[in-house]
């Protein structure tokens, strides 16, 4: 991990900045991760998936302005949608807290969207990324369901599944990401879009939306402690059906004529305190 630099020093532009933690059981994490974030992000929320060690007491102590959430449901889905919900900036960044996203690399994502970017993908496949911490068998997996997307959807991604990704919040209501007032399936399952199948609901979303997408390379360290929440196989399941149903839904969509998207009456630059390249 490199030294956190002030964002705006970094892009010289300012548009606001929501970052968005997710956290099941994150406490020993937070130390490495929270002090990191650049000190001009404007709003920094933690999502809380009902921790039973103290992950909210050790958020609070070590970044006393952070706004805590408690999501609707389980799954790391549904905490990222109720985090979302509660940001008030220009721009939202997702970012992980187990020490694996650096967040000192939130200001080439903020960079990629005022440089006329709608969506920042994360990718550690990218020239200059790379992972220390995907496994043979997940890296097969990831590769697998991104060629299928890039065929289906004629994307570019090289990256489907990884989590660091940020995006204007203009965005967020074309999304139409799983409803947080809903109840929990009263049999204990997740629904839809709640699970680890989230970033690739976004990614397909944002490409059947035609917004401009631009890749970030990004590294990926290990996990710091605790053990990860994903499985390979259950999630990989719920990664490839949002696939598939993401793709007939697409084709429903073409045939009723699609509402195009609402894009923000460009702004004046100078307007919004931008001294470079802004994307509104
Ligand atoms: N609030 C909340 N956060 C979650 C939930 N599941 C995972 N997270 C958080 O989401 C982030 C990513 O989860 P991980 O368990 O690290 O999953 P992963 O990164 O795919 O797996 P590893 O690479 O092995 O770490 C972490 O910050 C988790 O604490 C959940 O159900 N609720
Ligand atoms: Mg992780």
């Amino acid at each position: 991990m490199t030294k956190p630099s002030t964002m705006h020093d970094a892009i010289g532009t300012s548009p606001t900045v929501s970052v968005v933690v997710p956290c099941l059981n994150e406490e020993r994490n937070l130390p490495y991760v929270l002090p990191r974030i650049p000190p001009d992000v404007n709003q920094v929320i933690l999502v809380d998936g009902g921790s039973s060690d103290g992950t909210v007491a050790r958020a609070r102590e070590l970044l006393p302005s952070i706004e805590v959430v408690h999501q609707t449901r389980r799954g790391k889905g549904n905490a990222l949608v109720c985090g979302f919900d509660a940001c008030t900036s220009d721009i939202i960044v997702m970012l992980d807290a187990d020490g694996s996203t650096d967040p000192a690399e939130i200001p080439r994502f903020v960079r990629a969207l005022t440089d006329g970017a709608e969506f920042a993908k994360g990718s550690r496949f990218a020239a200059g990324g790379r992972s220390e911490d995907i496994t043979r068998l997940r890296r097969l997996g990831n590769d697998g369901l991104s060629l299928a997307v890039n065929v289906l959807f004629g994307t570019k991604f090289s990256d489907l599944c990884y989590g660091y990704n940020a995006f204007w919040r203009w965005v967020l209501p074309h999304l139409g990401l799983p409803d947080t007032g809903l109840r929990a399936p009263a049999d204990g399952q997740m629904l839809w879009g709640d699970g680890f199948e989230i970033e690739t609901l976004i990614n397909v979303r944002a490409a059947s939306l035609e917004l401009n997408v631009a890749e970030v390379a990004s590294v990926e360290a290990a996990r710091l402690h605790g053990v990860s929440n994903l499985s390979a196989f259950r999630d990989g399941r719920r990664v490839s059906r949002t696939i598939i149903s993401e793709w007939r839904r697409k084709h429903a969509v073409a045939k009723s004529q699609p509402e195009p998207v609402g894009r923000p009456e460009p702004v004046d630059a100078a307007e919004l305190g931008f001294s470079a390249g802004g994307a509104l």
